[in-house]
């Protein structure tokens, strides 16, 4: 397999599905391509971007070829086996799924103005309005996983899986931007980002040596 991704430091959606690859346990070569560099507008012209028409992350596997972060989860799933992404429970399922499509569809206030930085720690600021609402049903819909399904683990639903991948990116703004965050959800971050592929994933985007100005501000 192989999977085309854009800067660690940058690409939460790209962190997402090399998140899914990691813990689908196959091997699968990682192909990092620098967002908007100059070659950019070239490059998603190519065969291997057409499928998404450029935007990544793109899972190559042999013919098949799967683009969007939720997809390749599914794919992935489907692949080797749902246990290691969803719970077994019938319950905790249901709603790990709906968060993880929430998550996929929804919080572009948080998106939009706090971008996936993972090099940067910034001074605490106080979010804008809309972004504190999209923290709030996070932190709702975080604080209901944990105690209805939480109890295996530190994760959302005990073991890490598809929907921690999905709030991973989540968590680093937590991170990067110091934001408000209620101490049970503080400790679940912490528990994410200690997570070794997120360990792994960090490390990466430290030596990355690209840097794209836009994504370098305390706040948009
Ligand atoms: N819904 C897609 C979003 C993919 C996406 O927007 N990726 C960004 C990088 S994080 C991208 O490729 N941006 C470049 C572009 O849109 O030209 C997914 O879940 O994978």
């Amino acid at each position: 397999m192989k999977l085309i991704i854009g800067n660690k430091a940058y690409s939460s959606w790209s962190l997402r599905g090399w998140l899914a690859c990691k813990q689908s346990g196959l091997l699968f070569e990682e192909v990092v391509v620098p967002l908007y560099d100059a070659e950019w507008d070239r490059r998603r012209e190519g065969d291997e971007f057409a499928p998404s028409s450029g935007k990544v992350p793109i899972l190559w596997d042999g013919d098949a070829v799967v683009w969007d972060s939720l997809a390749i989860v599914e794919y992935l799933a489907d692949k080797v086996g749902r246990a290691r992404f969803w719970p077994e429970d019938e319950a905790a399922r249901a709603m790990a799924r709906s968060m993880a499509a929430e998550m996929h569809s929804s919080f572009s206030a948080l998106r939009r103005k706090h971008t996936m930085n993972v090099r940067q720690v910034y001074p605490p600021v106080m979010p804008d309005a809309d972004v504190r609402a999209d923290l709030e049903r996070i932190f709702e819909l975080w604080a209901q996983a944990r105690a209805r399904f939480g109890h295996g683990g530190d994760f959302l639903f005990g073991e890490f899986g598809a929907a921690d991948m999905m709030f991973a990116p989540v968590c680093t703004r937590i991170a990067t931007y110091s934001l408000p965050t209620p101490r049970f959800a503080a400790a679940y971050v912490l528990a994410v980002l200690q997570h070794p592929f997120m360990q792994d994933w960090i490390a990466g985007a430290q030596e990355e040596e690209w840097v794209i100005e836009k994504f370098e501000q305390p706040a948009a």
